[in-house]
């Protein structure tokens, strides 16, 4: 039954009173399409994430918008060789002189990766990569339950971003023997896997074992994916990759590596991410196939862990890649 007497609209509605039960009605009305519209607006449909062609820095964020199932428009920067008198140097100016120069009008700090969207009539123009998988944990739900999940969130976002750091200021050195790369790529492998208080894989075998992580579905925070989950898988398939071109083990297929090294937890996480329904459109996209470093590095920049090879490979990546 509709309730007689004296009833007044929203603050957001017309400024006047009703009292018959019609006109109750489309109050009622009123205030669903006025919450229909706040959705609307409050809503991210779509995304644009600015990176080079690499995977790199820009990776996690592209799998995290996908699996949100929100419109990814990559903007993809190349970072060009170019050989003159038998020296190399990387022409990045797709980025530098172009999109960063009008971005930097409404963001000084700009830096790749980028997110940009609107969002509430706001423009939301954000850098630095952990600020962006924060943001968008933050926005998407995937970022811890309450504050203790998300302090937990905050801290493992900067402890994986530690195991990505050895890594990649490893990656980026040119040896000038392969002998020296080999020792310093042990030194990597040392650090990375290495089973005192000291290694760093060893923490996050630690954290699932304490968290009595053994169901399918294996995430880092609580029973539900969130941003760092995101970044652990991209690092650890990064360490596939070079585990397996240093040959630092016998046995070199991708699901078996982590046990084979003493990390059953870590390696239930990788497996059972690779499988997540919500993760295959990143994996079958063109993203997924670009190298982990860019053209610069020693590592990883090429084919299969090895460097570019500028006299023989073209960057065909197209500028912009649209995902549904
Ligand atoms: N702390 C930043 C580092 C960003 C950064 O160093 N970006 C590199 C690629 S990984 C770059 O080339 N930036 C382009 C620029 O300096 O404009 C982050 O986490 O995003």
């Amino acid at each position: 039954m509709v309730p007689q007497g004296r009833f007044e609209l929203p603050a957001y509605s017309l400024p006047m009173s009703y009292s018959t039960p019609e006109l109750l009605r489309l109050q009622k009305l009123n205030k669903v399409i006025y919450i229909y519209i706040k959705y609307e607006l409050m809503t991210i449909r779509e995304v644009t994430l600015g990176y080079w062609s690499t995977k790199g820095l820009g990776s996690v964020s592209r799998m995290l918008i996908l699996y949100a199932g929100v419109k990814l428009r990559a903007k993809i920067y190349k970072l060009l060789p170019k050989e003159e008198e038998g020296i190399i140097t990387f022409d990045g100016s797709s980025w530098h002189e172009n999109d960063k120069v009008s971005l930097k009008s409404k963001n000084s700090l700009i830096n790749l990766p980028y997110l940009h969207l609107y969002k509430d009539k706001d423009e939301i123009l954000i850098s630095h990569s952990t600020t962006i998988l924060s943001f968008l944990g933050k926005e998407f739900g995937m970022f811890g339950q309450d504050r203790k999940e998300q302090l937990q969130c905050e801290q493992l976002l900067q402890e994986t971003d530690d195991l990505r750091k050895v890594i990649t200021s490893f990656a980026y050195v040119h040896h000038k023997k392969k002998e020296d790369e080999i020792i310093c790529a042990k030194e990597v492998f040392n650090k990375a896997f290495e089973k005192t208080n000291a290694g760093k894989i060893q923490k996050f075998e630690h954290w699932f074992s304490s968290k009595n992580a053994t169901n399918e579905n294996i995430f880092l925070v609580g029973n539900k994916i969130s941003s760092p989950d995101f970044n652990l898988f991209d690092i650890l398939d990064l360490y596939v990759e070079f585990i397996k071109y240093y040959k630092f083990l016998d046995d070199l297929i991708d699901e078996t590596i982590f046990e084979k090294l003493g990390y059953p937890h870590v390696s239930k996480f990788y497996n059972n991410f690779k499988k997540l329904p919500k993760m295959q459109k990143y994996f079958n996209s063109l993203l997924y196939k670009l190298p982990y470093t860019n053209k610069s590095a020693n590592f990883g920049s090429g084919i299969k862990g090895n460097s570019w090879d500028h006299k023989n490979q073209i960057d065909e990546t197209p500028d912009e890649l649209i995902i549904n």
